[in-house]
């Protein structure tokens, strides 16, 4: 933290700030043709969530747009999109997620 100069006489302070890794929000988007019961289905698989908080976000999705799965590091974030995305494509539902910084 601290150095002395020998032959200065000066003092020179330095500090190392910690960076939190940012988080990343994954975002599920509406559309009209992913069931809801599948939407549901991957807020439980993928991001852990009750069956009541799984229809609670699936609604707010189909209402509003867009909702919030989950809060991650962007690895992690990264690899549920993925995940999301070929477990949709696989039985040919047009599901879009996606990830993106928060604040
Ligand atoms: N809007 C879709 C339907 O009516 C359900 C849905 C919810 C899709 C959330 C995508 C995300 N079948």
């Amino acid at each position: 933290m601290t150095r002395r100069d020998l032959d200065s006489g000066t003092q020179t302070l330095e500090r190392t700030r910690t960076q939190r890794p940012r988080l990343f929000r994954v975002l599920l988007l509406n559309d009209d043709y992913t069931p809801m019961e599948f939407v549901v289905e991957v807020l439980r698989r993928f991001f852990r969530k009750s069956e009541q908080e799984a229809e609670l976000i699936m609604l707010a999705v189909h209402h509003k747009g867009q909702g919030v799965a989950g809060v991650y590091s962007r690895d992690v974030a990264e690899t549920k999109v993925a995940q999301v995305m070929a477990a949709a494509r696989q039985e040919g539902f047009p599901l879009r997620v996606v990830a993106e910084p928060e604040a």
